[in-house]
Formats: structure tokens, C-alpha cells, sequence
């Protein structure tokens, strides 16, 4: 066996911490001061009231949407610490035509350190390099170790995978080790952030592998993994294509529109206290003064691809609300004309995942293959309630 190869990717990072204790910004006002808005705000005014009518006018009013996000709901994205990866040894499953290689990302600040381990996988075959899909393992015990027959339904398709357990990046609902570990009291986020934050140190790591081409990234994850997939794709341009699945409250269902037994704000900031900002519960019975819905993060990923994948089965996910969450952020996409980069699909399932939809999805986003019909159908009567504003013309 040759020794590991040990290579520095990154040294310390330019940026500043930023979090609850930044010194010079003013405090969010709490909840009870500010406007109640009925229904899911729009995308096309600043806070201030004045309206979006450029591109221009978009990106700062992206800024605004990404602060508010942070302010209110997540917390602040951590910064990027230093990071030392070591690469083991690829070895290749000639059966299942796979490449494996096990990359161990040692992340400091200050006096701190922690390690998030994943595995590579790529097709062993291929000619050049391939675009790469970031995928939480979702267990509740010790992970598992993957085998070269569960990557082949992505690498057949061209598509290197990377696997790894986001509980190194945070614990599920506890703001203690992973990124706390390294920041402390620094940070305020909760867990979804942090996990977006672990995808984003991942994808760091990806970019110094030759045999991926980093540009071409895919995120996704499913359930709570699906709500901090598209937490790293609203706030990392780097990300070509995110797919959260059944990503539910938190994820791409409004907190404003509840149609049956859905997950309500009160229910996920009572049972998941450490997923959000702190101070999220202070919303729990005033959700319409929530400056923001979940149809604005989705629109921090415009103009790069996103796919809904939900199951009219999946009632507590909220279905019918990520229609309407969908339809709106839509407008944004259209705005920026990109309105072919989003899409949703609707599988008759309940609290189930399907590799196929992205598979699909990410084939059309990169070699262009046409879509089946059943992508883009919706399920639900629009909710001529769910918002009266549009793209500016
Ligand atoms: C549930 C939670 C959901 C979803 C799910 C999961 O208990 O209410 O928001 O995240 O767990 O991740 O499986």
C-alpha cells in the first residue's frame, strides 16, 4: 500500500465570522414589530417597498433575502475555516466499474479541529471528468460503509458520487461538536445551516479532485437532509443542480399554507429547536409576520437548476404547499430567464426518495435529454391565495 497523500486545498480563510455578536449591525427587530404579510411575500419588493425591475435590482434584493433568511430563520452561514485533505488509495470494483477513494477533510480555526470523512465514487471508465453528486447518507446509527453496487446506478449514468454523514458537520438537534466545535459562540446557526455548511466544505474537498469536474455539482438529500440541501444550494453559486426531496417545513413547504396534517412552524421549531436560528420559535403564533417564506430560498438558487422531487402521499411534507411555493419561486426564474431550470415531480408515494427523477433531471440539465411528461405536472388546484404578485414584465 503507497502512503496516503497529504495536500493542503485551502489556507486560512479571507472571510469574517459573521454571526449574532457582529458588532455593527443592528439587532432584526423581533417578531411582534414587524408586518404581518398574508401571503407568500414578494419577491419583487424591497423591504424598504420599493419594487425590483432590473437584474441589478435583483441581486441586491437577493442579498436582502439571503440576510433575512439568517437573520430570522437559519442563522448565519459559518465561515470557511482552513482545510487539509488526505486522499487514500483509489481502488476500482472492476465488476461494477467503480472507483472508490475515501478523502478525509481535516477542518480548523484557531486551536480547533474536526473531520468530515467521504467517499469518492466515480465510473472507472470514464474519459474525462464528470459531474458530481453530493448525497448525505441518511442513518441514524453509525454510518454505513458503501459499497462500489450502490454507486453504480450513478456512475452508469456518468455521475461520480460523494457519500458522507453530515452529522460531521453538526449532531442532529444539538448545538454542540462539528461546526460549534470549531466556532463556538461565534455562530448562531442551527443544524440545516450548518449542514448546508458541511455540503459547501465537501464540495471545497471536490474541487481538487482531477476525475470530477466540480462545476457540474449536484446536491440533494431527502427529508431533513432535503431542507439543508437546499440551504447549501440558496447560499453556494458554485452549485449546478439542487434536487431536495420531500424536503417538507424548513425545506420547500410554505409556512404560510396549510392544506391538511402538514408540518407546521410550530411543529418543527418545537421538536427541532436546534435546526434554526435560536430565536425562530418567536414565529410560532405569528407566522404571517415571517418576512420571508420558503419560496424565497428556492428563488436564491435562480438561475441555477433546482428540482422539486415530492410525494402526494407525503402529506406531513406538505405537497400541495410546494406547488405553490414552486409557482412562485417560477417567477423568479422567469424574471432572469431561466424559467426551463426549475421543476417539480410528483410521485404517488409517501416518505419515499427516487433516484430516477434526479437522474433524469440531471441529465436534461447537462446533456440537454428531453424530459418525460410527467415532470412539471402539477397535482393541486393553483391557490389563487398562495400570492397576487408576478415577475415584473
Ligand atoms: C420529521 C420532521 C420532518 C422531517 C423528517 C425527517 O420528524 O418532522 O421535518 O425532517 O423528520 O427528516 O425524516
Amino acid at each position: 500500500m503507497r502512503p496516503a497523500r497529504v495536500f493542503a486545498l485551502l489556507l486560512v480563510a479571507a472571510v469574517g465570522l459573521c454571526s449574532a455578536a457582529d458588532g455593527d449591525k443592528p439587532k432584526p427587530k423581533p417578531a411582534g414589530e414587524l408586518p404581518e404579510i398574508k401571503e407568500l411575500p414578494n419577491p419583487f419588493t424591497f423591504g424598504d417597498g420599493t419594487a425590483v425591475r432590473t437584474k441589478e435590482d435583483w441581486a441586491k434584493r437577493r442579498d436582502e433575502i439571503k440576510n433575512l433568511c439568517q437573520d430570522y430563520e437559519y442563522g448565519h452561514l459559518p465561515p470557511k475555516p482552513k482545510m487539509t485533505v488526505t486522499r487514500g488509495d483509489a481502488s476500482t470494483d472492476e465488476a461494477a466499474k467503480v472507483t472508490m477513494q475515501q478523502l478525509t477533510l481535516k477542518l480548523e480555526h484557531e486551536t480547533n479541529a474536526i473531520t468530515m470523512r467521504v467517499t469518492v465514487a466515480w465510473p472507472s471508465e470514464a474519459k474525462a471528468a464528470v459531474p458530481v453528486l453530493l448525497q448525505p447518507s441518511f442513518s441514524f446509527g453509525p454510518p454505513k460503509a458503501p459499497s462500489a453496487k450502490s454507486f453504480a446506478t450513478f456512475t452508469k449514468r456518468g455521475i461520480a458520487v460523494a457519500q458522507f454523514s453530515l452529522t460531521d458537520a453538526a449532531p442532529d438537534n444539538k448545538r454542540t461538536g462539528g461546526v460549534y466545535k470549531l466556532y463556538g459562540d461565534k455562530i448562531d446557526c442551527g443544524n440545516l445551516m450548518a449542514w448546508g455548511w458541511g455540503f459547501h466544505r465537501v464540495l471545497d474537498a471536490l474541487e481538487g479532485v482531477k476525475e470530477i469536474d466540480a462545476k457540474k455539482a449536484i446536491v440533494t438529500g431527502h427529508s431533513r437532509y432535503g431542507k439543508a440541501a437546499l440551504v447549501a444550494g440558496a447560499f453556494d453559486e458554485r452549485i449546478a443542480l439542487t434536487v431536495p426531496s420531500h424536503s417538507g417545513a424548513g425545506g420547500s413547504a410554505p409556512y404560510r399554507l396549510i392544506y391538511a396534517k402538514n408540518e407546521e412552524l410550530k411543529n418543527i421549531s418545537g421538536a427541532f429547536p436546534n435546526w434554526s436560528h435560536p430565536d425562530f420559535k418567536q414565529f410560532n403564533d405569528k407566522v404571517a409576520r415571517l418576512p420571508v417564506d420558503q419560496h424565497l430560498l428556492m428563488a436564491l438558487v435562480a438561475p441555477r437548476a433546482l428540482l422539486q422531487p415530492e410525494g402526494t402521499q407525503d402529506t406531513w411534507t406538505n405537497p400541495e404547499g410546494v406547488q405553490q411555493t414552486f409557482a412562485a419561486a417560477k417567477q423568479v426564474y422567469e424574471f432572469l430567464g431561466a424559467a426551463d431550470r426549475i421543476n417539480i415531480r410528483y410521485r404517488p408515494v409517501g416518505h419515499i426518495p427516487s433516484n430516477d427523477d434526479l437522474l433524469d433531471y440531471a441529465d436534461f440539465v447537462f446533456n440537454k435529454k428531453p424530459l418525460s411528461e410527467a415532470f412539471g405536472k402539477f397535482e393541486y388546484k393553483e391557490d389563487k391565495k398562495a400570492f397576487s404578485w408576478g415577475a415584473p414584465k
